[in-house]
């Protein structure tokens, strides 16, 4: 149900139940955890999908009331599976980049909205489909979509569960680019390895600076700033990325 390719300092992973456009079942969410267990000394991390879609969110297969007994509850799936999920990929020390290769349904375009830079094929497109099934967004969704574009385009977003294009999502600033097709895992993969070869502490402290911001004040987030700074600069990647400019060579961070 994943794939996973190591690529030198950086790892790709390909959800792969091409057959259900990849939505998820247990052994995908297991399969998936462990691959990014596996990724943890990665210093870069691409998640794609299989065949025509991304990612079609919860398998519904599985979900069929006719065949569940009693009343399901559904905070269970999000305690043990999409919630740490969506934690795991926050916390990574390391730059997440999703490259959506097709349809990114339901909690499939909320995986893919937590990770830290998302491209997109020009012919993906982002659903909130739990509106249409008596469901809230979930795995971040009702966190991610406001901070992302604004509480007008969330609320519709959620409300309609109307496609967005991969192009408009990149216009709202929802991700970071729609490429064409034939362009996506290219691009994608050619940033993985670029910042791969970055300085990793840094980027990682980068990530985290971010994500502490909208709990924050400024005067809050000017201080964390000063804390973050003090562990970048002790760390030989500062060291090295201004020795390498003074010298007008190439840097080359993370040597062992
Ligand atoms: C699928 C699915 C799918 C199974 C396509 N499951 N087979 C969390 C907590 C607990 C429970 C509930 O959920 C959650 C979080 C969630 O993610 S809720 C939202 C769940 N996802 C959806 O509601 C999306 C359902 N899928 C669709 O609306 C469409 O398939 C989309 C718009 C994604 C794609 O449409 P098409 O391009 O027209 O493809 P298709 O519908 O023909 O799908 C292709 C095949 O994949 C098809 O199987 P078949 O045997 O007929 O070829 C679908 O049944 C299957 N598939 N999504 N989520």
């Amino acid at each position: 149900t994943i794939q996973v390719a190591r690529h030198g300092d950086w790892v790709e992973i390909t959800l792969h139940r091409p057959e259900k456009l990849n939505s998820f079942n247990e052994d995908m969410h297991l399969a998936l955890r462990a691959a990014l267990d596996g990724a943890a000394q990665a210093r870069a991390i691409l998640l794609t999908g299989a065949g025509r879609g991304f990612c079609a969110g919860q398998d519904l297969g599985d979900r069929d009331p006719a065949r569940m007994k009693g009343t399901p509850d559904l905070s269970q799936t999000l305690t043990r599976f999409y919630n740490p999920l969506i934690r795991q990929i926050r916390a990574l020390p390391c730059p997440v980049i999703c490259a959506v290769n097709g349809v990114a349904a339901g909690a499939g375009a909320n995986v893919a909205l937590a990770c830290d830079i998302v491209l997109a094929a020009q012919s993906a497109r982002f659903i909130q489909s739990f509106g249409k099934i008596g469901l809230v967004p979930d795995a971040g969704g009702t966190w991610s979509l406001p901070h992302l574009v604004g509480m007008a385009r969330a609320k519709a977003l959620a409300l309609t569960a109307e496609p967005l294009p991969a192009e408009t999502a990149a216009d709202w600033g929802l991700i970071w680019k729609a490429l064409p097709d034939d362009q996506l895992m290219p691009e994608a993969r050619a940033l993985a390895d670029r910042l791969a070869k970055g300085p990793t502490h840094g980027l990682g402290q980068i990530k985290a600076a971010l994500h502490a911001a909208p709990g924050n004040t400024m005067d809050e987030q000017l201080d964390l700033e000063a804390a973050t700074q003090k562990l970048c600069g002790a760390h030989p990647d500062y060291a090295e990325g201004v020795a390498a400019f003074l010298a007008k060579r190439a840097p080359v961070f993370g040597a062992k």
